[in-house]
Order: structure tokens, then sequence, then C-alpha cells
């Protein structure tokens, strides 16, 4: 698809060009998400994951002035090693970022916006931003949710992170409309275990059934997201009462600093897996690689379902 913003990578371009299956990936998740260069080392492991199940990576960033759709290890490399330095860009931050030439990692939103753009219907990552505790006060809650509920990408998950007040985020999503499918399980999984005390609004066993359901919503003129939950693998869960504590202590660190805007999400992740020494970092990366796998399924499923462009 042409927009003289977009710069979409050969390979990926040739995939949607044949309509064969492309997984969009975010880049936040990257500089802002994990440390380096564990970060790098799982962004390219990631893509390998979903070529391994039958699509084509699409790694989303803002660079030299250009939304860019696929990019290149160097591109990956320079976008971990530079972390916090680099601009984290929402729905409002991409016009600033993309006229001033700045080098910006994207959030589910903004990659899902770009995604779209460029006619990438599927979308991996770890946990997306929701409705934040105390958010009665602050009006914390991620446009992550208000872009879900506008554009048509789906995006796979581990469910929603315990540094958010899960119960609201799921009222949330009811109130715009999106439906939240758990795949393979009844309850609701929290990114690091596979339970949150939530039941899933949805659950389906399939990456064809999903895929039809996308299909559906679609055909109807329903806009918006199909958020998929991916239990993290039992292998790699941390309890919830152990997460739970450094959540607290991080909640009340970033207090403690006034913390405040999209500074919160990326100060609790980084002040989490420091304090965690390490287990939550190999969680999710355990995650995101799982995701990867159903993502790709899922998109060869909906690539095979779609008879006509959506
Ligand atoms: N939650 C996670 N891991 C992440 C993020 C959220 O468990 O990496 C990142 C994603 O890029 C998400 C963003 O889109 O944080 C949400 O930021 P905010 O809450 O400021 O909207
Ligand atoms: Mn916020």
């Amino acid at each position: 698809m042409y927009h003289p913003y977009l710069l979409i990578q050969p390979e990926v371009q040739q995939a949607l060009a044949e309509a064969k299956p492309v997984v969009a990936l975010e880049s936040t998740i990257i500089s802002h998400g994990m440390p380096y260069p564990r970060n790098v080392q799982t962004a390219l492991e990631v893509e390998q994951v979903i070529r391994d199940g039958g699509a084509v990576p699409a790694t989303i960033a803002i660079l030299d002035g250009k939304l860019c759709v696929g990019l290149n290890s160097d591109q990956l490399e320079k976008l971990g090693k530079s972390g916090h330095s680099v601009w984290k860009v929402s729905l409002r931050d991409m016009p600033y970022v993309l006229s001033q030439n700045l080098m910006g990692a994207t959030t589910v939103a903004a990659t899902m916006r770009i995604a779209s753009m460029a006619g990438i219907r599927v979308f991996v990552t770890g946990g997306i931003g929701g409705v934040h505790r105390g958010a009665e006060d602050s009006m914390d809650i991620s446009a992550d949710l208000t872009e879900m509920a506008q554009t048509s990408v789906s995006v796979v998950s581990a469910g929603v992170k315990s540094i958010l007040d899960i119960g609201r985020t799921l009222e949330y999503l009811e109130t715009l409309g999106i439906p939240v499918v758990t795949f393979g399980q009844d309850s609701f999984p929290s990114f690091y275990s596979s339970s949150s005390g939530f039941h899933s609004p949805l659950r389906l066993d399939s990456a064809m059934e999903i895929a039809s359901m996308m299909k559906a919503k679609w055909e109807m003129g329903l806009n918006g997201s199909v958020l998929v939950a991916n239990p993290v693998p039992s292998e790699f869960e941390v309890k919830p009462e152990e997460i739970e504590k450094h959540i607290l202590k991080a909640l009340d660190d970033a207090n403690q600093s006034g913390i405040r805007g999209k500074e919160v999400t990326p100060f609790l992740l980084k002040t989490i897996a420091e304090n965690t020494g390490g287990e939550s970092l190999d969680a999710n990366i355990a995650l995101v690689k799982n995701n990867a796998v159903l993502g790709a399924a899922i998109s060869k499923a909906f690539s095979g379902l779609r008879s006509s462009p959506l």
C-alpha cells in the first residue's frame, strides 16, 4: 500500500502484495521494555520465530522522517542501544517525531496505526497499556485502548500486566467494543501469570477460529482490534503474589519520584525487571516468543480466509 510517509521493507512489501502472512512487531518493547543487549537479541529471535511460523515479520519504528515497516539488524541495534533516549511514540507523538526527524520507538497504539496504513492485520506484542491503578484520580488510561477501538489490527498479547488495574481495563475494553479472547483457557492471563483472578470474556482454542472471528468482525464493518490473550508458558510463570510485592514497591517508587504521564509504564517495567533479578525478564522474553508463534499462526489462517482485501 502506498503512502508518502511509509517506508516498507521490500520483503514485507512483496508479502503484502501477494496477500501472504505478515506480522507487525512494536519497538517500544525493545527501547523501553527490556534492557540492552537482551532487547536486541530478543527482537531478532522473535522475528525468527515468526519466520519459522511461516509469516514475514515487520518491526515498526519511526526513523529519519519515515514510518518504517520492517527494520534491518543495524536499525534494531540502534534502537535497542539508545534505550530510553529514543522517543516513546504513542499516537499523539507521531506527527511531532515524524516532522522533526527524530528516532521514535512505537507503542502498541502507534504500531497498530502504522501497521494498518501498510495493510497488516496481525500484531504481536508482550503486554498492552491499559487503565492504571488509581486512574480514577490520575486519568491515566493508555491510548492503546482507544486505538484498539478504531484500528482494525488484531493484537496478540499475554494479557494485561498487573501494574495496571486489570478489572477496570477489561471494563473499558468492553465499553469500547473490543472483543477480548483468551487462547485455550477460561481465565484471563496477567502477563507474568497465566491467571489474573478474572474470567476471560471470550475463549477460543485455535488460530483458525480467531482468524474467522477477525474476518466476521471486519466484514460486518465493526472497526477496531481483536485483543488476543495468550497465557505465558507455565515453566516461565512468576507467581502473582511474588510479582505483586515488586509491583507495589515499583508503584511506590514511581509516586515518590513524581513519575507521571508517558514515563509511568517504562519506569514500572524497568524497576520490576531490576528488582526481580532477571526472573521477570526471562518470563517476558518467553511470553513474547510464545505470542509470536500464535501470531504467525493467526496471520497464516487469516491470509487463507481472505477472499478480498479488507
Ligand atoms: N506493557 C508491557 N510491556 C510494554 C508496554 C506495556 O507489559 O512494553 C509498552 C507498550 O509499548 C505499550 C506501552 O504500548 O508500554 C504503553 O504505554 P502507556 O501506558 O504510556 O500508554
Ligand atoms: Mn499513560
